[in-house]
């Protein structure tokens, strides 16, 4: 389980518990990334054992798919499985009146995006500080980039106006993601076109994606301390 000292620990939980309400047996599951979807998979993990729940789940990272074993979730592949019927995963920043997000402060984005884009009901669970006017107001857009040449990409990646600071681990080398990349966080002074931004930063050489996760029509479940909201509202 979570630190649940934590200040946004009460509202994390709302929202997560909201969304894993959603979770039937038979369902095909994306389990996402960081501390707010690592709460609804602790739920999950939960609502497995006590209703003997049949569900079968495609983690995002190395960290999920440990977790998901521990609480003895059965893992398996989008190839086996085709489509998911629902992923939970949190965000780093959302804009309500698009849906658009940003992902990657995890680290996970890569696997984030491809679970979304095979998902049906792609559910996103927030506290209140992740929620923003404009996207790229609070956080980078992280960039996952190929080792090979990296400096190169990075130059590029200015290009498009960015300051660009590269991704440190705790112990003060370059961050590797788990599938061996290297992350780019990229603080743009506007993101007013943010698909067009997606396609040029997607089409420099050594680029892997980006956490611009856009026209995937979220459903996003906002908790507080006093209980979760959901965005659009009526679609649960
Ligand atoms: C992981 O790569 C990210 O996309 C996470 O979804 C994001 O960082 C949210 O994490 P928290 O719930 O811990 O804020």
């Amino acid at each position: 389980m979570q630190n649940t000292r934590e200040p946004n620990f009460q509202a994390k939980l709302a929202a997560a518990g909201k969304a894993v309400e959603l979770i039937e047996s038979g369902m095909n599951v994306g389990l996402g990334t960081g501390s707010t979807a690592s709460i609804a998979i602790d739920l999950i993990g939960q609502k497995v054992a006590r209703e003997a729940l049949k569900i079968v789940a495609v983690p995002t990272s190395d960290h999920t798919a440990t977790q998901a074993l521990a609480l003895k979730i059965p893992l398996t592949t989008i190839e086996a499985v085709g489509r998911l019927d629902i992923t939970i995963d949190g965000a780093d920043q959302v804009e309500l009146k698009t849906l658009s997000l940003i992902k990657g402060l995890g680290g996970a984005l890569v696997r984030e995006k491809i679970v979304a884009f095979a998902t049906d009901k792609y559910v996103i669970v927030v506290d209140q500080s992740k929620i923003a006017e404009g996207l790229g107001n609070l956080v980078p857009v992280p960039v996952e980039i190929i080792r090979f040449g990296w400096s190169s990409t990075c130059k590029h990646l200015e290009t498009l106006g960015c300051q660009l600071t590269m991704r440190k681990g705790a112990d003060g080398e370059l961050y590797v993601s788990d599938g061996g990349n290297l992350i780019a966080d990229c603080f743009f002074a506007s993101l007013s076109q943010p698909v067009s931004l997606e396609k040029a930063i997607n089409n420099i050489a050594g680029v892997v994606d980006c956490g611009l996760f856009l026209g995937l029509n979220p459903l996003v479940v906002i908790g507080s301390a006093g209980g979760a909201r959901v965005f659009p509202g009526g679609r649960l």
